[in-house]
């Protein structure tokens, strides 16, 4: 491996808009059109970093691709050092906060510049982060939304045989409970006892909802209960946490390490899964996974199964992956998943670049 000094020149960032095969309809939010802001993180030395971000409305793309596009004017001539540029960029915005928008853009920033690192060097960044390419233990998130029970057989068999998966998520907040029980019924007679099933609420409950209905799916032997309540009332969580015996699950909506850190302290679940947009990109990850693993916590990933995979090589705790094929249709060669494993590609970086044509197809009008 060889390290050569690598140059920040620009930053571009494009919004794309990816029409999905099975539409997210969750408790929380009803979403046909996936965006995507598109990054490249270029140098002087001709090597580009990429990264994608998933901000789950098309209009924050509004906000987001010009923040990013400031980074690039503040970072020129910088060397690419992933952990300062990290530093700089949220810097810049302390003055507004750390979260929300700011930590997203600055994970866009860290996640493209850890791939042009690990390009400049030659290797896989899961090899460069110290671990080694090979297989991650997937689960497959995409689908099995709030649609009727009755409708759920059927999708549950083809998402396990999209990729041999040995485990699926399916999500939960039907207007009446006896739905809710209805649909893990219908899954579970689908694709068996053997196959591990995740539930997620998607914040969708009240306290009030949420001490009744997680009770009421205690004895199902569900994997995990993710997100029952609004992400940020730990002490609802920390009630459920302590209640109930299936395993409490949250942090796709940790804002930075320190929303972990926070959560643990706070005994506000049992599982930790941060997304890569909120808890600082690859740099954050890191820094939240030295928490989990020293709390002996399993930690499972958000979306982004691409950086997922490589850091969960390396990740002490490493717990499930998150599956989706959202991304795929502007990606080269989309991540190869096979008997429910993600296969990393053994090839310098992260391994995505994109399929321009797909991309100025999908190119949003912002
Ligand atoms: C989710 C992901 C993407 C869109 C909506 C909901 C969900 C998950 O919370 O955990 O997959
Ligand atoms: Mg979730």
């Amino acid at each position: 491996m060889q390290l050569a000094p690598l140059t920040f020149k620009s930053i571009r960032a494009r919004a794309v808009l990816l029409k999905l095969k099975r539409p997210v309809v969750a408790r929380i939010a009803t979403i046909t059109e996936w965006p995507l802001i598109l990054i490249d993180l270029f140098t002087e030395e001709g090597i580009v970093g990429r990264s994608y971000l998933e901000p789950y409305t098309p209009k924050t793309m509004r906000y987001l691709v010009p923040a990013l596009e400031d980074f690039g004017a503040m970072l020129k001539g910088r060397r690419v050092a992933p952990v300062e540029l990290y530093d700089l960029a949220r810097k810049s915005l302390h003055f507004v906060g750390y979260q929300g928008l700011s930590m997203i853009a600055v994970s866009g920033l860290d996640m493209a510049a850890w791939d042009a690192l690990a390009k400049a060097a030659g290797v896989p960044l899961c090899v460069l982060l110290g671990g080694s390419v090979g297989p991650v233990r997937s689960y497959n998130s995409n689908g099995l939304w709030l649609q009727p029970p009755e409708a759920l057989a059927e999708d549950a068999i083809a998402l396990r045989d999209e990729g041999g998966f040995t485990a699926l998520k399916l999500r939960l907040g039907r207007e009446r409970a006896s739905d809710d029980i209805a649909a893990i019924a219908a899954v579970r007679t689908a694709v068996g006892e053997d196959i591990e099933l995740m539930a997620d609420f998607n914040q969708g409950l009240h306290i009030g909802e949420a001490l009744q209905r997680c009770h009421m799916i205690d004895d199902e032997g569900l994997a995990w209960i993710e997100e029952p309540i609004v992400y940020d009332n730990l002490d609802g969580y920390a009630q459920l946490t302590a209640e109930l015996n299936t395993p409490i699950q949250i942090g796709e909506n940790f804002y930075g390490p320190r929303d972990l850190h926070t959560a643990l302290q706070r005994k506000a679940c049992d599982l930790v899964m941060p997304d890569f947009m909120r808890i600082g990109g690859v740099t954050g990850w890191l820094r939240a996974s030295a928490l989990a693993g020293a709390a002996g916590v399993p930690m499972s990933t958000h979306l982004y199964p691409e950086v997922a995979a490589h850091v969960m090589r390396v990740t002490e705790t490493a717990h499930w992956l998150e599956w989706q094929d959202w991304a795929d249709p502007i990606l080269q060669k989309p991540y190869p998943i096979r008997e429910g494993l993600l296969h990393i590609r053994d090839v310098p970086g992260v391994g995505i670049e994109w399929n321009e044509e797909a991309v100025t197809a999908s190119l949003a009008d912002l």
